[in-house]
């Protein structure tokens, strides 16, 4: 690997740090700052960014274990680098990111809990089977693509989950909860999207991934994962926000609005 390679992932895997880090020590502080029915959903985004950092910590280590620097040089550890950390991070992290979107909708119960039975196992079900293809072991026989398409079916469902059955529900919000929940929803397509098409760039179908190949994945995959986590977080917080200033006037009162 050369110097500017290993550069540039140890400082994206450090910013990764820092976003995730802070980002949620500023939910867990602002949690008190939404009305009670919007807490879980503050909540829930802050415990996927404490997960995260978590984790972030841990690829940090990892990566600078398998490829350590002698000299200014980076050379061959002799454990290599665990993306394990990733996809353990992910099914616990994705799961959680649906839920905070249906938490902070404020349906009607039986409408959430009739959406995140079939988006939170198809999520579990999407990184379970995107593992073996990032794994680079050809499981079972099957070659990285393979594992990666079987994953894009449960990807796509979700897909339409959240477009034509939560669509129907942002009729019932007001026009500037709409507006932002709709960015929010663009959000994440956008940098969901940004997996897959990360995964395809780092797939080799001829055994271990190059150095390259591993630069592009945690470049692509840590940029994706600070929008995700992080900036998806701070809009669900403000959707939170706003949503309590509407229905409550001591709350907005209190807030200075
Ligand atoms: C915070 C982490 C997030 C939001 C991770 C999302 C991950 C995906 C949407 C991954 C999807 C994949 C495919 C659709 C096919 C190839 C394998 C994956 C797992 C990279």
């Amino acid at each position: 690997m050369e110097f500017a390679q290993h550069s540039a992932v140890y400082n994206m895997l450090s910013l990764g740090i820092a976003s995730m880090l802070f980002t949620s020590i500023f939910l867990w502080f602002g949690r008190e700052r939404v009305l009670p029915k919007y807490r879980l959903a503050v909540m829930v985004s802050a415990t996927v960014t404490s997960i995260a950092a978590y984790h972030y910590f841990r690829m940090f280590d990892s990566f600078n274990t398998a490829y350590p620097l002698m000299q200014g040089t980076p050379e061959s550890g002799f454990v290599g680098y665990n993306v394990g950390y990733r996809y353990v991070d992910w099914f616990l992290t994705v799961p959680l990111l649906l839920v905070e979107l249906v938490a902070v909708l404020g349906l009607a119960r039986a409408i959430q809990s009739s959406l995140l039975k079939r988006l939170v196992p198809a999520a579990a079900l999407m990184i379970v089977l995107g593992y073996p293809g990032d794994m680079h072991t050809q499981w079972l026989g099957l070659s990285n693509g393979t594992w990666g398409a079987l994953s894009t079916i449960p990807f796509l469902y979700i897909m339409y989950v959240l477009f034509v059955e939560i669509g129907k529900s942002l009729s019932a919000q007001s026009a500037k909860v709409q507006g932002l929940l709709k960015g929010a929803r663009l959000l994440l397509v956008a940098t969901w999207g940004v997996y897959p098409i990360t995964f395809i760039l780092a797939m080799n179908n001829t055994g271990a991934p190059s150095f390259s190949d591993v630069v592009s994945r945690e470049i692509g995959y840590s940029i994706a994962d600070i929008l995700a986590k992080c900036v998806f977080g701070l809009i669900i917080f403000t959707v939170a926000r706003i949503k309590s200033a509407e229905e409550s006037k001591e709350f907005a009162a209190s807030e200075g609005h």
